[in-house]
């Protein structure tokens, strides 16, 4: 029988899809569309825009500089994308707008959109969108507090995210479930071959062999880096009785 494996779709609205078609085909997200998880379509914005220079962007009424994405090219490529019309209403993809005026993006929230059905990232490049767009968006991401060029690199960051947590796509699920953030934790530092660099030695607890030794140092590890660096997140997290004991280890060296 086939497998009846879900396919997360994704289209990326874009004026600038050169800027993205590289990335993905590299990667991740290049592995993940091979291997039937994602489909990633790359939509030229302009292909939706009319006149002889197909803009997609105008000046600002009332002025104040910089350009406005204009609002009839993306509720065109919206409608070719079926965002509206009777389609059920879990049905119509799910339209994100990455912007530095949106909800600030955590690991949960790639958790969350790693289950949609089909996804549409909404780039824009310019001053701002013009505002009646907003009305036909689900959901305004910032990937953080600071101001990027423009939304594709913000599309990148978030499908990185949400992509590896499809079924399959990262090879070693271990991998994925220890990574910084996904447990909690920023993760305990890693090393690979040789054993000895320079006069720096792996530490000897890993090349023991000792897998309780080693998941507990791993711990430990762990809870002495997000101390160190992110006290805010630390504090939120249920700690177990071996934690507590970890961290006044790490408190009373
Ligand atoms: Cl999503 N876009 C832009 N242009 N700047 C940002 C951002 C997004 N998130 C943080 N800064």
């Amino acid at each position: 029988m086939k497998s009846q494996k879900t396919v997360l779709r994704i289209a990326i609205f874009s004026g600038l899809p050169e800027y993205l078609a590289s990335a993905v085909r590299s990667g991740h997200l290049r592995i993940a569309q091979e291997q039937g998880a994602v489909e990633i379509n790359l939509i030229d914005l302009r292909d939706f825009a009319e006149g002889s220079y197909r803009a997609i962007d105008d000046e600002p009424y009332g002025g104040g500089g910089g350009m406005v994405l204009k609002v009839e090219p993306v509720r065109r490529a919206l409608d070719a994308c079926g965002a509206f019309g009777d389609r059920e209403e879990k049905k119509k993809p799910w339209v994100v707008l990455p912007t530095p005026k949106g909800k600030r993006l955590k690991q949960e929230d790639f958790e969350r959109l790693s289950k949609k059905k089909e996804i549409i990232f909404l780039c824009s490049r310019y001053k701002g969108i013009d505002e009646r767009i907003r009305e036909w968006v689900d959901e305004e991401c910032s990937i953080g507090d600071y101001v990027i060029g423009g939304g594709e690199t913000a599309a990148l960051v978030m499908m990185e995210g949400i992509v590896r947590l499809l079924e399959g796509v990262v090879g070693d699920k271990e991998s994925v479930q220890t990574d910084s953030f996904t447990c909690g934790l920023l993760s305990a530092p890693t090393y690979t071959r040789p054993e000895e660099f320079m006069g720096k030695r792996v530490p000897e607890v890993l090349l023991s062999g000792h897998h309780e030794e080693i998941r507990r140092w791993k711990r430990k590890q762990a809870l002495a880096l997000t101390l160190a660096r992110r006290p805010d997140i630390l504090a939120k997290l249920p700690l177990d009785d071996e934690d507590r004991k970890l961290l006044s280890e790490v408190l009373g060296e």
